[in-house]
C-alpha cells in the first residue's frame, strides 16, 4: 500500500494502522516522493491526499493514470470541497474519503476496493485460462495426434480456402497425395509401435520438404498424406513429389529395436486443368494418380493425365479410378481398391516392398 500524506501525524497514524493490519506500507510526504514511489514499485492500493506539496495529488494521479489504470486509488480531500471530489474522480480516483479521516470508514472502503480488485484479477485470470483452453482445443481439432500434422478436416478446410484463392487470383494450385508402400508389413512384422514410429518420421520428411508457412501438409488417413502446394504448377509439383520420393527411398527409418527401409507412392494433380473444376476433383485426380502409382509398381510419382496415367487407364479401364467415391471426403482414407481382384498389384516392380531389415 502507498500512503501519500503531507501531514506527519496523519501519515504516521495511517502507516501504523495499516502496518498493524498486515499491509506492507510505503509512505510519501509530497508529490515528488509519491511519483518516485510509484515509479519504483507497483501497489495494490494507493491512499492519496490531494493537498500535498506539488505536484499536487491530482497531478500525481493524472501522471499515474497515464500508464496504469488498474491500481485502485482512494483520495483524501478536505471536508466540503466537492469540486475536489469531482476532479479527483474524473482524474481516475476510484473512491474518496473526506477529512477528518474516520478510520473505520477508511478501512471499510479500502477493504471493498481491494475486494473489487481481487475479483477483477480473478476474472482476468479466468479469461486468460479460457483463451488458453480455446487455443488448445483449436489446435487439437486441427491436428493429427500422432504426427502433429494437419488432420484431414483441417486439410480440407485449407484446401477449400486455397482453391477459392487460387481461382480468384488465377494462380496455380497443386495437390500431392502420398502413401507409404507396403506399410502393413511394418505393423505385421514389428508391431504397431514400430509402424507409428515410421509414420512420424515419414511425416517429418514431408514437413521438411514442404515450404514452411506456404504449403500445407497433413495426414489424410492411416498412412496416406496430402500436401497442398499453392502457387505451384503441376510440373513443379511433380518435381517436388519426385524429390520427396527419393528422400524417402534414401532414408532409413528407425524404431525401438531396429531400422527399416520404406518407399512411398505419389499422385500429383494441379489446377488449372481442363478436367478439374473444383477442389473435390483436384483431390480425386491426385488420388487416382496415386492409385495408378500403386498399380504400376509403387515407389513412383504419377502425374494426373500424364501419358503413363492415361496408358494405364486405357489398358485397365477407368472404373476403378475416378469412381466418385463421395465418402472420401468424410470417411478415413481407405485404399482397398483392388483392380480385378488381387491381380492388379505388381509385386515384382515393388522397389521397397516386403524388404524388412531389423
Ligand atoms: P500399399 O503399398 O498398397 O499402400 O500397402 P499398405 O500395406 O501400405 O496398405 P494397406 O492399406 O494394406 O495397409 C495400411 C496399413 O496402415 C494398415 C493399417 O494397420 C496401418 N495403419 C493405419 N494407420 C496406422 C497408424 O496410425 N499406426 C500404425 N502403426 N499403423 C497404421
Ligand atoms: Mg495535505
Ligand atoms: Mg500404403
Ligand atoms: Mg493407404
Amino acid at each position: 500500500m502507498l500512503i501519500v500524506e503531507d501531514e506527519t501525524p496523519i501519515r504516521d497514524g495511517l502507516v501504523s494502522l495499516f502496518s498493524g493490519q498486515g499491509f506492507d506500507v510505503t509512505s510519501a510526504a509530497s508529490g515528488p516522493e509519491a511519483l518516485d514511489a510509484l515509479g519504483r514499485d507497483t501497489f495494490d492500493i494507493v491512499v492519496l491526499d490531494l493537498m500535498i506539496p506539488p505536484p499536487t495529488g491530482l497531478e500525481v494521479l493524472a501522471e499515474l493514470r497515464k500508464k496504469d489504470d488498474r491500481t485502485p486509488v482512494l483520495v483524501l480531500t478536505a471536508l466540503g470541497s466537492e469540486d475536489d471530489v469531482v476532479r479527483g474522480l474524473e482524474a481516475g480516483a476510484d473512491d474518496y474519503i473526506t477529512k477528518p479521516i474516520e478510520f473505520p470508514e477508511l478501512k471499510a472502503r479500502l477493504k471493498s476496493m481491494l475486494r473489487i480488485k481481487r475479483l477483477q484479477e480473478e476474472l482476468e485470470e479466468r479469461e486468460r485460462q479460457l483463451l488458453e483452453a480455446n487455443e488448445r482445443l483449436r489446435y487439437m481439432s486441427q491436428t493429427d495426434g500422432l504426427t502433429g500434422l494437419d488432420n484431414r478436416r483441417h486439410l480440407e478446410q485449407q484446401l477449400d480456402a486455397m482453391f477459392a484463392h487460387a481461382r480468384r487470383l488465377n494462380e496455380p494450385l497443386s495437390c500431392v497425395m502420398c502413401d507409404l508402400d507396403r506399410f502393413k508389413t511394418v505393423n505385421d512384422t514389428y508391431g504397431h509401435q514400430a509402424g507409428d514410429a515410421v509414420l512420424k518420421q515419414f511425416a517429418r520428411i514431408l514437413k521438411n520438404e514442404a515450404r514452411e508457412k506456404v504449403d500445407r501438409v497433413g495426414r489424410y488417413g492411416g498412412e496416406e498424406f496430402m500436401l497442398l502446394l499453392p502457387g505451384t504448377v503441376l510440373d513443379a509439383a511433380v518435381t517436388f513429389a519426385e524429390r520427396v520420393r527419393k528422400e524417402v527411398e534414401s532414408r532409413t527409418f528407425t524404431f525401438d529395436g531396429g531400422t527399416i527401409k520404406r518407399t512411398a507412392s505419389f499422385g500429383v494433380a494441379g489446377w488449372p486443368h481442363p478436367r478439374i473444376s473444383n477442389c473435390d476433383e483436384l483431390v480425386r485426380a491426385a488420388d487416382d494418380a496415386l492409385y495408378v502409382a500403386k498399380e504400376t509398381g509403387r515407389n513412383r510419382a504419377i502425374r494426373f493425365d500424364s501419358d503413363a496415367f492415361n496408358a494405364h487407364i486405357a489398358e485397365h479401364g477407368s472404373e476403378q479410378v475416378g469412381q466418385g467415391d463421395e465418402s472420401r471426403r468424410s470417411e478415413p482414407a481407405d485404399r482397398e481398391r483392388p483392380l480385378g481382384g488381387d491381380g492388379g498389384i505388381a509385386d515384382s516392380g515393388d522397389a521397397g516392398g516386403g524388404e524388412l531389415r531389423a
